[in-house]
């Protein structure tokens, strides 16, 4: 397992990094609890809050260049505010549009929603970087749940026989819905399963942004040379599953060890302030910046509801398209005829 916190004197850390990451990991946080208030009033139809999720997803996405891909989930909304998808296209992807819509130019796929359907598109992603000569990497993330998927097999598959640079990064957040780790696999660890495809696989404490943050540093300069890398983040999933799920339920906290279910803010604000990395208002600075930033974003979602285009939702999918995919605009173009915006008398 890789750990830094609690492992080694943070006095010989980038400071700067380290500052960073906790940045990123409040804004994210902000971002998380603000999104859960406005379904909660029905602003939009659904949230999968990822609380408790932000080191593992901030530490990984920091790893990344500029010119690497993003592949998300619908549960890595912090990563992508860290690769710099601005605030207001997820909020506006949420509330119905198409993610294609955005205005940012970042190399990043939209999120997946059919569980580990992203993983082979990942693959191809990583695939075409090596046909093209290019130094892109992929990074792929997805949950424990997704490991039980043909896709997951598919693509690891593929990307251990043709090299493909990839890294694929599991958040093992303890449940997928109500089904717990234990009752997803019968292997040890997720990371093991990687020897099944030649390729290496790592476990980190996934409440540790500067271990995520240096192991996927290290797994995606490895891809790059051909060698794909499984990661699995252990972390824990605060909150319900989604603001439709009941967790009162199920979930057994008292069941994981702490490290795992601790607060990864928490944990790293403190290790940081008792390392003299970070003064007494630091946090309370950036969530202040982060919730004008989110009124801001929440604003720009709004106005944007009056420039619907459903017809956007198939732009960007293919040069050219396939016919079953002009019978499906077709088919919805014949619907939204006939039966209005659904969002329209909001
Ligand atoms: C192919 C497919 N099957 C089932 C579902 C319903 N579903 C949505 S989330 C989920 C659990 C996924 O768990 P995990 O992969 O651990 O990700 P997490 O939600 O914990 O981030 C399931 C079964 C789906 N979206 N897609
Ligand atoms: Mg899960």
């Amino acid at each position: 397992m890789h750990r830094v916190l609690g492992e080694r004197d943070l006095s010989a850390v980038d400071g700067d990094l380290a500052r960073r990451l906790l940045t990123e990991m409040v804004r994210a946080r902000v971002f998380d609890e603000r999104a859960f208030a406005l379904q909660r009033q029905g602003w939009m139809s659904g949230y999968p809050p990822f609380r408790g999720q932000e080191a593992s997803q901030v530490g990984a996405a920091a790893a990344m260049t500029d010119d690497d891909w993003l592949v998300p989930t619908y549960r890595s909304n912090a990563a992508q505010l860290t690769r710099g998808v601005p605030m207001a296209d997820i909020l506006r992807f949420r509330r119905g549009y198409p993610e294609f819509g955005s205005d940012h130019d970042l190399p990043t796929l939209p999120q997946a929603v059919p569980i580990a359907s992203q993983i082979p598109h990942a693959v191809g992603v990583g695939m075409a970087a090596t046909y093209r000569e290019t130094d892109e990497a992929a990074l792929c993330y997805f949950g424990d749940g997704a490991t039980s998927e043909g896709d997951f097999h598919e693509g690891l598959n593929f990307a251990g026989v043709f090299e493909a640079p990839v890294v694929f990064f599991c958040e093992n957040n303890g449940w997928a819905i109500s089904t717990p780790e234990s009752m997803q696999t019968a292997s040890d660890s997720i990371a093991e399963k990687a020897d099944a495809y030649g390729i290496e696989g790592v476990r980190v404490d996934g409440n540790d942004p500067l271990a995520t943050y240096e192991v996927v540093t290290e797994a995606l300069s490895m891809a790059r040379e051909g060698r794909p890398v499984l990661v699995e983040s252990l972390t824990y999933r605060q909150g319900p599953h989604t603001t439709s799920d009941d967790p009162e339920r199920y979930a057994d906290r008292e069941s994981f060890p702490e490290w795992r279910t601790a607060d990864p803010i928490e944990r790293f604000e403190s290790a940081l302030s008792e390392a003299d990395a970070i003064d007494e208002g630091f946090v309370d600075g950036v969530r202040e910046t982060a919730e004008e930033a989110f009124a801001a974003a929440k604003r720009d979602a709004e106005t944007a509801d009056a420039n619907r285009d459903p017809e956007a939702l198939f732009a960007s999918v293919y040069e050219t398209a396939p016919p079953s995919f002009d019978a499906q605009r077709r088919e919805l173009n014949e619907w939204l005829e006939r039966h209005g915006d659904p969002y329209e008398n909001e």
